[in-house]
């Protein structure tokens, strides 16, 4: 893990069932995603809130002011569905709950779907998405998060599979019904509930996602 989480030569384990079925701990921290690495422009970068909004209207921050948000961290551990786990992270960032408050969805929306550039996108139930330690996540233990890690803005929900955090996100739509992001229609769950080891769609129990 280097600098965060355990020890890389301690030989430590976590205790049991510290990890989700089926995890492992990984030294250091990889880096994992489909595609290149975006580069960033700020003239050019927002952060959006639309789809069913409660106001019908489209939300959107520049980086200052989305930075300008309440900071909060949350400790909270990565689970890739590839099974390599980080423990103990500490991320910085905007909770959801902060931006749901922001940017109030309307009363009928059940699901979001999170975008991030490149058309990269993930959904994810309204009441997953509005977790406590859920958070857009601009640090990582202190730092800013690398170009590499998703700078300027990751997602963290530490309960969901990491693919259900995109990292260089911008924006969030308000959905009143579900439908599947990028992974999940490419043969993830619809759900990806770590402890539940939701990893793949031929795993999916009926009312769990839309039609493949
Ligand atoms: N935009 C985007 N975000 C993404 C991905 C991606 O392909 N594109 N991959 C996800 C997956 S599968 C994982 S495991 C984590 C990896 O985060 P890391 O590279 O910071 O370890 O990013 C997630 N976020
Ligand atoms: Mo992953």
């Amino acid at each position: 893990m280097g600098a965060m989480g355990l020890p890389d030569d301690s030989g430590a384990r976590p205790a049991p069932g510290r990890l989700p079925p089926g995890q492992r701990v990984q030294r250091g921290w990889p880096v994992t995603h489909y595609g290149p690495v975006p580069r960033f422009r700020s003239e050019r970068w927002d952060f959006r809130v639309f789809g069913a909004t409660a106001e019908g209207a489209v939300h959107s921050w520049d980086l200052s002011e989305f930075s300008a948000l309440p900071y909060a961290t949350v400790t909270a551990d990565l689970h890739c569905v590839t099974r390599f786990s980080m423990l103990d992270a500490e991320w910085g960032g905007v909770r959801t709950k902060t931006v749901l408050e922001a940017a109030p969805p309307a009363p009928g929306v059940t699901h979001v779907m999170v975008w991030a550039e490149f058309g990269y996108s993930t959904n994810i139930r309204l009441a997953d998405f509005a977790a406590e330690n859920a958070v857009f996540a601009t640090h990582c233990d202190g730092e800013a998060l690398t170009a590499e890690h998703g700078f300027p803005v990751r997602l963290v929900v530490p309960h969901l599979y990491a693919w259900k955090g995109p990292k260089w996100v911008r924006g969030v739509e308000y959905m009143t019904t579900d439908r599947r992001g990028f992974w999940e229609e490419r043969g993830y769950h619809n759900l990806g509930e770590v402890w539940e080891e939701q990893r793949h769609s031929y795993q999916e129990e009926p009312g769990d996602g839309p039609q493949l």
